[in-house]
């Protein structure tokens, strides 16, 4: 994998404020990749390329996902297309860096929403972007030690966040985050998740 041909898509397509924390995800990710035993350099690509597609306008970006790459986004993505960039992230992932790592790609595609059973390269891209360094909004130290002592109780402390905000401002919320949070707190009850046969 050629890291600089992706740093140099992102300092082309990405604002200065944008790359940094890009960059800052990256390095965040690989030490999170450390401390679980994740592949750190699927964890520095995904970091990297999260958010390559969010500076595409929304417009531009349902245009490119719908003639381009065949994708027909849901009726709750329409309504807040700023969250497209997740998935367009992906396509970009893989039509002009070569990715095919579904792990990787999948990160990219849910880093925004998260969903019900990630996998370990997901769960560190979704919180590695609400901790890394440039990030320093109230109670962020706490989640940064919450996320490298117990990484699923971090998702859902970032999710929780998330949602009060969202019904605080009467927006849309993503069936993924929903079905990301009542995942991982059914896990930790112990539930079984897979359906008896
Ligand atoms: O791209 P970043 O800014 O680094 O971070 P991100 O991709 O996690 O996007 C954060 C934004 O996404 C933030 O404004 C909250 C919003 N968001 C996350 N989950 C949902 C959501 N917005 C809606 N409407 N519904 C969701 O489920
Ligand atoms: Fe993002
Ligand atoms: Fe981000």
């Amino acid at each position: 994998m050629d890291m600089n041909q992706i740093k140099k898509y992102l300092q082309e397509n990405l604002s200065k404020q944008r790359c940094l924390h890009t960059f800052g995800v990256a390095d965040e990710a690989v030490r999170l990749a450390k401390r679980y035993g994740a592949d750190e350099d699927s964890a520095y690509i995904a970091g990297l390329l999260h958010d390559c597609a969010k500076e595409i306008p929304a417009d531009e970006a349902l245009h490119i996902l719908r003639n381009e790459f065949r994708i027909e986004p849901n009726a709750m993505m329409l309504k807040e297309p700023r969250l497209l960039h997740g998935t367009l992230g992906a396509c970009i992932a893989q039509s002009v860096f070569d990715i095919y790592d579904t792990d990787i790609l999948d990160a990219i595609k849910y880093h925004t929403t998260g969903k019900a059973n990630m996998c370990l390269l997901g769960k560190i891209i979704y919180i590695a972007d609400y901790i890394e360094p440039n990030r320093t909004y109230h109670g962020v130290e706490e989640l940064r030690k919450l996320a490298y002592r117990d990484l699923d109780a971090a998702i859902i402390f970032g999710i929780d966040f998330t949602i009060t905000d969202l019904i605080k401002r009467g927006m849309v919320i993503q069936p993924d985050t929903l079905h990301c949070r009542n995942y991982l707190l059914m896990q930790r009850e112990g539930v079984e998740q897979e359906p008896k046969i």
